[in-house]
């Protein structure tokens, strides 16, 4: 890692988001960029937003992902009270798949941005490699693990496409 301090916030509405948000912690662990995760509701916790979102900055914060459903209001809530960037991710919620969290999410008035991302797991993806970006600005360490990293993704495309078999016993999916 190339800080001690948590430089991107993974924070979420609900313990039921984790499932989504992994894969930006994850994302994240693999381009070494120290972070923290936080279940955090601007409806059912709004004490504990506003902390947070307050001292985000003192705290060394550089980035927020924010992941919520249905109404999706926690990362306008968090943008509205911290200066730094805040990425939304929208959950692919049961009632309309995730329409209903990206509409809310992404119709943020002017002067209050969130930079949202794709519904679900590639949101999630997506606004972490987004935060690596961000920091890679003035970070040349996670410049360059940003830069091996899209390689070999790159990399990992084949050209031909393969059977994919679930088991050992190469039943197909
Ligand atoms: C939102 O409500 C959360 O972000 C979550 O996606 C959704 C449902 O929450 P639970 O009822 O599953 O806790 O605030």
């Amino acid at each position: 890692m190339s800080d001690k301090r948590p430089l991107v916030g993974i924070i979420m509405g609900s313990q039921s988001d984790w499932a989504t948000m992994r894969h930006s912690k994850e994302t994240l662990d693999k381009l070494m960029i120290t972070n923290e995760t936080l279940v955090v509701s601007a409806h059912r916790t709004p004490s504990r937003l506003t902390e947070y979102a307050t001292d985000a900055k003192k705290n060394g914060l550089k980035v927020i992902i924010a992941g919520a459903g249905m109404a999706a209001a926690l990362p306008g809530a968090t943008a509205a009270i911290t200066p730094i960037p805040v990425l939304g991710v929208p959950m692919e919620g049961k009632v309309m798949g995730g329409l209903d969290s990206i509409l809310s999410m992404v119709q943020m008035p002017a002067g209050i941005p969130v930079g949202t991302l794709a519904v679900g797991r590639s949101g999630a993806i997506n606004a972490a490699i987004m935060a690596a970006s961000i920091l890679a600005l003035s970070d040349p360490t996670i410049s360059r693990n940003l830069e091996k990293f899209r390689a070999n993704q790159t990399a990992s495309v084949i050209e031909t496409p393969q059977n994919q078999y679930d088991d050992k016993f190469g039943r197909p999916k």
